[in-house]
């Protein structure tokens, strides 16, 4: 069994619900058991700034599919909840699931990039992961508590309804 995170993100369509169906998704996946999930987080846009906020949140779980079956089984989910593909970059969208880590596999193909390329400098993913995992330690040998300390909060809270 592999522990992978995966990322969820979504800014369109009621974005609580969108994020509450992508992670009772992510628990019915063959092949894999669900470990546990971060808060939702309401996030600032990355990228372009007439776009609404965004709710993210990070999902933990171990699994026996290959990457490639995990990334199949999200990009059905994300096709499910109303994806489009071909979108703006870093536009908005109702729901992006985004492989984080694979274990401590590092990737590099056309499809998948293992561990995210973003994922470095991106608040909304860095703190939702420390939530669940603290202690975690990047395939490259970063420790997240390093990140931690060099990535604002930018506006990033834990969502109140
Ligand atoms: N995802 C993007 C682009 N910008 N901004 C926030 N706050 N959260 C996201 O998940 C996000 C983004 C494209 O994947
Ligand atoms: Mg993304
Ligand atoms: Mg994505």
């Amino acid at each position: 069994m592999i522990t992978v995170f995966i990322a969820v993100g979504s800014n369109l369509g009621d974005p609580v619900s969108q994020a509450n169906v992508a992670i009772d998704a992510l628990k019915q996946l063959p092949k894999t058991q669900f470990v546990q999930t971060s808060s939702l987080y309401s996030s600032t846009p990355m990228g372009p700034e007439d776009q609404p906020d965004y709710i993210n949140a990070v999902v933990e779980l171990t699994t026996e599919l290959t990457p490639l079956e995990l990334l199949d089984c999200t990009q059905t989910i994300e096709l499910e909840q109303g994806r489009v593909r071909k979108e703006e970059r870093w536009g908005p969208r109702t729901l992006d699931l985004d492989i984080l880590l694979y274990g401590n596999e590092v990737m590099d193909s056309e499809r998948l990039t293992v561990p995210h390329y973003g994922m470095k400098e991106r608040e909304f993913v860095l703190y939702p992961l420390a939530e669940i995992a603290p202690n975690l330690t990047l395939p490259c040998g970063t420790r997240l508590d390093d990140l931690l300390k060099v990535v604002a909060q930018n506006g990033l809270r834990i969502w109140q309804s």
